[in-house]
């Protein structure tokens, strides 16, 4: 038998994760992706009032946590043919906006960086060449010699004691990390940076939403009433605080997020041609940039469409509301269906039956996953039976090659720029590196909408109209008999979709599929595999397997959140760190 790396569960990401993968020598030759944590979510809501279901569906994750509270209260406004007032639209733009910005800046330095930065190598750094460096690449103020001496004192102190604390447990010294010992140091007082940084974004979500993590919403429109002078509402001295938070934003973007993925990214061209996997992309758009209408996907900042076999000259349109375009299969995961285990079933009439244990009786995770049966408790979800990939990479070659009138030109400059920058081929975008710097590039486009989004609410009110709310139909005596609703979004992740069926004024059915799931999913029935297994198996080697940083690298750049997936842990097992070879 082949050798088989496992990795679980694969850390500095949300939720439980576990990859198999069977290597040929070197090379991974197959890989395998399970989610090993079930969750019941969409059970939970069945029978209950439909006006209550975003805050239910939003606890499907703490990490992109506004984002299921927005689809759930889209997918009722959809069912009930509510519009909501241009203004409500222009704050949950902020709102998503800030969430991608935190979410993605977070994901860069606490979640991703440890894979390409060197903490103990910034040790040998010298500050004063650290400084000049930091200098040659922005503007950002902190970047004197003293500032980094400073950082480097602390980590020392970290290492002296022998407790690497938030550091212990990487792969030190791999011979897969190239950077200089300064570019590490810089790189590791940005981490520093970005968890304070991080916790002034957040207050963007509790200025409009009461609170974060988890902000309140509600179906028709905003919690919050909009008049300048009352202390209860939003008022004046609220606004200036967000005209602050996303100056804020767009300076730490543009100074310090971008500047470090292209510097970084300069010493680690080669995964620029690794990890590409499928080739095939999905968005569903969104940010409706005039505050209007979600009918209206012209005025979409991200377009809607997909790209199948790296096409970029032939985006092909996608109908989301025809009733065959997503199914979600099961015949790899750990579910059963009434229909048959091989059918492919749309969310309206979707199933979550945890009936694992008609699948012989052996309760996941297995020992070793049983990869021609069940072996994840994500579905397959699959566009037009399309295996694809979605998220950033998705979204930015999406606007990469829009020609239409409604192309985005920041968006093909910026891409060219980096290129050239880099000095690399349009084809280096299909790529583990590709998928981290598309990651980068969107922020600074959503940063730069945030702005034209606020101007235009100040613009609104002064103008007269504070109207934050659609009050139609919010009677449920009022609604039809049956109505079902489908909310669809831009998540940080990816595309999120949830779909709702109301009957007699409750919930009868309530599905969500998510970006993670698109992503980590296992084989459908054709034995396709989903876009991390896919990506694995492209182009990947091994230098030491009880040191697997390749395959976090790849699987990192998804920015993986498996509790979105799977939508309580499972405590018989226990599992800390593994990694296993066998
Ligand atoms: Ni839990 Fe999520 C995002 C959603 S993941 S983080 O972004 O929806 O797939
Ligand atoms: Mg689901």
């Amino acid at each position: 038998m082949n050798e088989r790396v496992v990795v679980d569960p694969i850390t500095r990401i949300e939720g439980h994760l576990r990859i198999e993968a069977e290597m040929d020598g070197q090379n991974i030759a197959q890989a395998y992706s399970s989610g090993t944590m079930v969750r019941g979510i969409e059970t939970i809501l069945k029978g209950r009032d439909p006006r209550d279901a975003w805050a239910y569906a939003q606890r499907i994750c703490g990490v992109c946590t506004l984002v299921h509270g927005m689809a759930s209260v889209r997918s009722v406004e959809d069912a009930l043919n509510v519009d909501v007032p241009p203004n409500a639209q222009l704050i949950r733009n902020m709102m998503v906006g800030a969430q991608f910005i935190h979410d993605h800046v977070m994901h860069f330095y606490h979640l991703h960086a440890l894979d390409w930065v060197d903490v103990v190598s910034s040790l040998s750094a010298d500050p004063k060449a650290t400084s000049q460096l930091a200098q040659s690449l922005s503007g950002w103020p902190k970047s004197s010699p003293g500032y980094f001496a400073d950082v480097q004192k602390r980590i020392k102190q970290f290492v002296e004691t022998g407790q690497l604390g938030i550091f212990a447990n990487g792969y030190w010294g791999h011979p897969a990390y190239k950077l200089p010992p300064e570019a590490n140091l810089m790189a590791v007082a940005h981490y520093l940076e970005a968890l304070g940084w991080q916790r002034e974004v957040a207050k963007l979500h509790a200025i409009f939403g009461g609170k974060n993590p988890h902000p309140n919403f509600v179906v028709g429109g905003l919690t919050s009433p909009i008049d300048l002078n009352s202390d209860s509402a939003i008022n004046s001295k609220k606004l200036s605080q967000v005209q602050d938070l996303i100056k804020q934003m767009q300076q730490f973007v543009a100074q310090v997020y971008v500047p470090d993925t292209v510097a970084i990214a300069g010493f680690y061209k080669d995964w620029a041609e690794r990890g590409e996997g499928l080739g095939n992309f999905l968005c569903y758009g969104d940010l409706p940039m005039s505050g209007g209408s979600l009918s209206n996907t012209d005025d979409f900042l991200f377009p809607r469409g997909a790209i199948l076999n790296r096409d970029l000259g032939n985006i092909q349109p996608v109908d989301l509301h025809a009733d065959s375009e997503i199914q979600e299969f099961i015949s790899h995961s750990w579910y059963e269906y009434d229909a048959g285990n091989e059918a492919g079933l749309h969310p309206y009439a979707g199933e979550t039956n945890l009936e694992y244990d008609k699948r012989g009786g052996v309760k996941p995770p297995y020992k070793q996953l049983d990869v021609q049966d069940g072996y994840s408790w994500l579905k397959s979800p699959r566009w037009n039976s399309e295996s694809v990939e979605v998220g950033p990479l998705a979204r930015m070659l999406l606007l990469y090659a829009d020609t239409s009138a409604q192309a985005h030109p920041q968006a093909k400059e910026l891409v060219d720029s980096t290129l050239a920058q880099l000095g690399l081929p349009v084809d280096a975008l299909f790529s583990t590196l590709g998928r981290t710097a598309a990651r980068t590039l969107e922020s600074q486009i959503v940063a730069d909408a945030m702005q034209g989004w606020y101007d235009q609410l100040i613009a609104n009110v002064k103008g007269g109209d504070t109207k934050t709310f659609a009050e139609a139909l919010w009677q449920p005596s009022s609604w039809p008999k049956k109505a079902q609703g489908a909310g669809f979004m831009e998540a940080p992740r990816g595309a999120l979709g949830h779909w709702i069926v109301i009957e007699n004024e409750k919930i009868a059915n309530y599905q969500a599929v998510v970006p993670s799931t698109w992503n980590a999913g296992p084989r459908d029935p054709q034995g396709v595999p989903g876009a991390y297994e896919a990506a694995l198996q492209d182009n990947t080697q091994l230098h030491d397997p009880k040191q697997p940083i390749e395959i976090l690298r790849t699987i990192h750049s998804f920015d993986p959140c498996i509790a979105c997936a799977v939508h309580v842990a499972d405590p018989e097992t226990g599992e800390s760190i593994e990694i296993k070879v066998s």
